[in-house]
């Protein structure tokens, strides 16, 4: 595939903006090679600045579940624009979406608008805090909430789990609040309670992870993370900035029944404009300013149009296209499957809805240790194999994949023989896998 102009853009973007980027993993650095400019994007398609088409399984990383530019959205926004694109002032478009959340996300009472994830978890830490008088909190190792310092933090060596910053600038005094267990672990988690007595705010979790490849809870460590967090007096945080509205109309609370204390969301309640928000019972949430004392605040936070392609992206949403994404996702997962069985390649897949991830591994990954012990160097090389070939997976083995109403039975074949092709066509270096 020519890919020049890509090349030129990528080119100019690093003369004004650092690494050409203006989010890390889209600098390709996970897989090699220069990163695809995109001009526009309709249905499941992305086109790049070559005018090159890709079938698109990252959707924007997961906002796009109504596939590109639906015209229900672009109405919306259209409509939404005309009247403005911001006031700074309460709107009932906020209201109507924050109804809509609230009658879908069990767990959830009441629910505060920001623009991002990261600024979803970031105030719902603050909020636990606030609400605990707690200052540590636990996270899982290969778990991501955002770009806010509290979450840049690696698993330290200290047997009490104390984080070490895992990015330049994040204070040491950070760290020692963040404590990283591995995920599926509720062993340790139980020892992280009991090295910190009534020391510890909250647990936050990716219910279902997303950001170390698809990762899945083993029965009963949601259960036991709920049972823990109460009877230590931490609330439980479910980050379902991924999977909120992506894996059920509810997320993992509604498919699994676990209620967490607090849920934060993004992406598709946002329908591709920046949005965040988090949620969870009155009595927690009303802690927050003004009738509270834990600040919350931002310029854009509930902003009309973010709202407005948030409500036409979850109108679209009914439970017959959650079944429809599921049948899709499974027969994806399965065709993938049964493609690196024929080829002799080690792997494990997962899907949930609408999300769906795979690793070259053998047998099944359970936590980050695992996800790395996978063979990334073959996921790169299956990356571009699929790119040029009209396929645009994730650039990066630690993500996961997503379906958009847009993506058809026929286009979920045709991956499937594309993937076929492409391990063929791979020449499997001397410490890759060998294709028996
Ligand atoms: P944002 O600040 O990127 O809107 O959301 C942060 C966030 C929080 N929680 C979860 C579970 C998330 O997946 C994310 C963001 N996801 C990444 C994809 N792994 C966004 C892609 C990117 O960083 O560019």
């Amino acid at each position: 595939m020519n890919r020049q102009r890509s090349e030129a853009a990528f080119a100019a973007a690093k003369r004004v903006i650092p690494g050409g980027v203006n989010s890390t993993v889209r600098a390709f650095r996970a897989v090699g090679g220069t990163p695809v400019f995109v001009r526009e994007a309709h249905g499941a398609y992305l086109v790049d600045v070559d005018g090159n088409r890709y079938l698109d399984y990252v959707l924007s990383w997961g906002p796009m579940i109504a596939g590109h530019a639906h015209p229900a959205v672009v109405e919306a926004l259209h409509r939404a624009a005309e009247r403005g694109t911001s006031y700074g002032t309460p709107t009932e478009y906020e209201t109507e979406l924050a109804d809509v959340i609230v009658e879908a996300v069990p767990s959830v009472d009441k629910v505060r608008f920001c623009s991002s994830g990261t600024e979803a978890t970031a105030n719902a830490i603050r909020l636990a805090r606030g609400y605990t008088g707690r200052e540590k909190f636990i996270k899982f190792e290969g778990c991501y909430h955002g770009s806010a310092d509290p979450f840049l933090i690696a698993a330290g060596s200290s047997a009490l789990t104390m984080g070490v910053p895992n990015s330049l600038g994040v204070p040491a005094a950070t760290a020692q609040d963040t404590l990283i267990v591995p995920y599926n672990d509720a062993a340790a988690v139980r020892a992280a309670f009991e090295h910190n007595p009534g020391e510890i705010a909250a647990v936050i979790v990716e219910p279902y992870v997303g950001n170390m490849g698809m990762v899945l809870p083993l029965p009963g460590f949601l259960h036991a993370l709920r049972t823990m967090t109460r009877e230590y007096g931490a609330l439980l945080i479910f980050d379902e900035v991924m999977t909120g509205f992506r894996v059920a109309r509810g997320g993992v609370q509604a498919r699994e029944g676990v209620l967490p204390d607090l849920t934060t969301l993004g992406k598709v309640i946002g329908g591709g404009l920046p949005v965040g928000a988090f949620g969870g019972r009155a009595e927690i949430m009303d802690r927050l300013t003004p009738d509270g004392q834990v600040f919350q605040a931002g310029t854009l936070s509930g902003n009309p149009l973010a709202m407005a392609a948030g409500l036409a992206t979850l109108r679209l949403l009914g439970d017959d296209t959650f079944l429809q994404l599921e049948r899709l996702g499974q027969r994806l997962v399965d065709g993938m499957a049964e493609v690196f069985t024929g080829r002799g390649v080690p792997h494990t897949v997962a899907a949930a809805g609408s999300m769906f991830g795979f690793f070259f591994a053998d047998g099944p990954v359970t936590d980050l240790a695992g996800a790395k012990r996978s063979d990334t160097a073959l996921y790169g090389r299956f990356f571009h194999a699929m790119l040029d070939r009209g396929f645009y997976f994730a650039p990066s083995q630690f993500e996961a994949a997503f379906l958009s109403l847009a993506h058809t039975e026929a286009e979920i074949d045709r991956t499937v023989e594309a993937a076929d092709d492409a391990l063929a066509a791979l020449r499997p270096a001397q410490d890759d896998v060998v294709c028996r």
